[in-house]
């Protein structure tokens, strides 16, 4: 069931937002908590602002994450997420759902938070980190049926430039 989902993410990053969240809907497993407190010491003393779409049910996903993390997050909803994310400086090649912002680096996509951990405390000269699309098994895009599949996270340069930052298999 999954297959058809991933193959319709790279058509419908270009398309209207509100297409991403009916697959990113689709793709989250019902019962997701909605809340979780942030205990654990860790170097997040930064805010995660969250930029989504009401519906994003992937995005929550990926927020609690964070939060598990150690985070402090907090979420704006947006109603023309390729607004921000222009106003961002996100490629749209390398759109997701979700689009973040912490310390003065984007976030895009779902992003596990150990690069985030690793970005803040390694402070590269750089835009930020990018997940385009939404790889099954990534932070929030967990697979009821255990499903993994490899993805790269990108740095992205102030130019508009990519390189790989961290894969995971
Ligand atoms: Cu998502």
């Amino acid at each position: 069931m999954n297959v058809p989902l991933h193959r319709m993410v790279s058509l419908l990053l270009v398309a209207a937002s509100a297409f991403i969240v009916t697959a990113c809907d689709a793709a989250t497993p019902p019962g997701t908590p909605g809340k979780q407190a942030a205990g654990h010491a860790a170097d997040t003393t930064q805010v995660v602002h969250v930029h989504k779409d009401a519906y994003c049910g992937c995005c929550n996903g990926w927020i609690e994450h964070m939060r598990a993390a150690g985070f402090t997050v907090m979420a704006h909803d947006s109603a023309d997420m390729v607004a921000v994310k222009q106003r961002l400086g996100i490629p749209l090649a390398q759109a997701s759902c979700h689009t973040a912002e912490v310390g003065g680096y984007v976030l895009e996509g779902h992003v596990p938070a150990a690069d985030v951990q690793r970005l803040l405390r390694e402070k590269p000269a750089a835009r930020g980190l990018v997940l385009p699309g939404m790889p099954i098994g990534s932070p929030g895009m967990e697979s009821p049926d255990g499903r993994r599949d490899a993805f790269t996270v990108a740095l992205l340069g102030k130019d508009g430039s990519l390189q790989p930052y961290s894969r995971h298999p």
